[in-house]
């Protein structure tokens, strides 16, 4: 029989207790359970003695926004413990340490990151960080290329293709993210006064075209290990760090879904601006900072990328003169296409983004939403067409004109 239950505050106490060399043997540990996500339970464990701290998640086997009537298995926990101890082996310093796990228990120990905000929250509140498109090209660069066949031996990679086989948190992705904004579904989440919106969704032939053509992208294209999951929830910040973490939707596909994540959340902060910041001059300076963060994103993985590409590439076909740039071309286009269907799905579809969902004047929340799907379907509909990531500068701001007209 399984030992797989839900712990309590005092099991998740007791479990870290035993964690090697982290607490000492007089620790006065405390525990509260903050997970805020849709998915999981996780336990902040403090030592108010050392003022040490850790935390500890547990998947739950359902679905924590849903209820018990959607089912999700508790494999899920095994590949995120995986994945993160992957990404932190590629990138120490942003990603935090797994320090013990229960795979039984669906139970990953990791470094407490409460000295950083949440990258969502931090943007709410009206900051920026200046480091943070470096260090996430780092991230996505690293990562992606040392999981690839261009930076690993590919008998190995289809072996961790086969660990990262995930297939119910894909569904969602498939299901909530590249299907359901194009057709009533239950799951569906949007107001009234958007309906006009939904209906074009639900009818536009170019737009499906393009929405289908990324869906066999996400479901067949094995190019790299993914987080699978990296909006702005995912990320931890302080102006000098950035910590990536919740890689439980990780597994092998098109690298650009992984890229067009950050770009789509910095775009939906974009949207949501009106919201947060008053007086147009700080407006234009606040959307000015995150589009050009948005295009850094891309711009600062690009060149990591063929500098490892240049450095490490383990398949001499692969050094032939042109390749690397069709190679990240179709990156590129991949990762407008997929920000744009990210950025559909946090209006339309279940689970949206505080960003926008929090505004509290109604005309205001309105226009956001009506602006962020303008920028995603424009995205969508020119992602084959893009040859240069300036371009979403112009897509950008053609969009903010149209809407604030
Ligand atoms: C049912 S899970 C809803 C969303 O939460 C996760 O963070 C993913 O983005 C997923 O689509
Ligand atoms: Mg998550």
């Amino acid at each position: 029989m399984s030992k797989y239950h839900p712990l309590t505050t005092e099991e998740a106490i007791e479990f870290v207790k035993n964690i090697p060399g982290f607490f000492s043997q007089e620790a006065q540990l405390e525990c509260r359970e903050i997970g805020d996500g849709n998915l999981n339970l996780v336990f902040h464990i403090t030592d108010s003695k050392s003022n040490k701290s850790i935390i500890a998640k547990q998947a739950l086997p359902y679905v924590k926004i849903v209820g018990e009537s959607w089912p999700l298995s508790l494999d899920r926990a095994r590949i995120e413990r995986e994945a993160l101890q992957q990404e932190h082996q590629l990138c120490p310093e942003l990603v935090p340490a797994v320090l013990g796990y229960d795979d039984e228990l669906a139970l990953t120990v990791m470094e407490d990151l409460s000295s950083h905000t949440i990258m969502r929250k931090g943007l709410i509140e009206g900051n920026t960080y200046p480091l943070f498109a470096n260090h996430i090209g780092e991230f996505l660069a690293r990562t992606l290329f040392f999981t690839s066949d261009l930076g690993m031996n590919q008998q190995d990679k289809k072996e961790l293709v086969k660990r990262f086989i995930n297939p119910e948190l894909c569904k969602i992705t498939e299901d909530l993210i590249l299907d359901e904004p194009y057709r009533f579904s239950d799951n569906n989440n949007y107001g009234v006064y958007i309906e006009d919106e939904a209906a074009v969704l639900r009818t536009d032939q170019v737009l499906h075209l393009e929405v289908a053509l990324l869906r066999e992208k996400f479901m067949t294209r094995t190019e790299a290990l993914l987080h699978g999951d990296l909006h702005t929830g995912s990320i931890f910040v302080t102006a000098e760090s950035t910590k990536v973490i919740d890689p439980e939707f990780a597994f092998y596909g098109p690298m650009g879904f992984d890229i067009g994540a950050v770009i789509a959340n910095l775009l939906l902060n974009y949207a949501a601006q009106p919201g947060w910041t008053s007086g147009e001059k700080a407006l234009k300076e606040k959307r000015d900072w995150l589009l050009e963060t948005a295009i850094q994103v891309w711009e600062q993985f690009e060149s990591r990328f063929r500098t490892l590409w240049d450095k490490h590439v383990t398949d001499h076909l692969a050094r032939t003169p042109g390749y690397q740039d069709l190679y990240l071309q179709k990156v590129l286009q991949d990762t407008i296409g997929f920000a744009g269907c990210k950025v559909i799905r946090r209006i339309i579809s279940l689970s949206h983004v505080a960003d926008i969902d929090t505004i509290a004047d109604p005309d205001i929340k309105e226009a956001a939403e009506r602006l962020a799907l303008a920028i995603g379907k424009a995205l969508v509909l020119c992602n084959r067409k893009l040859h240069s990531i300036r371009e979403l500068g112009d897509i950008v701001r053609t969009a903010t004109a149209i809407q604030t007209k």
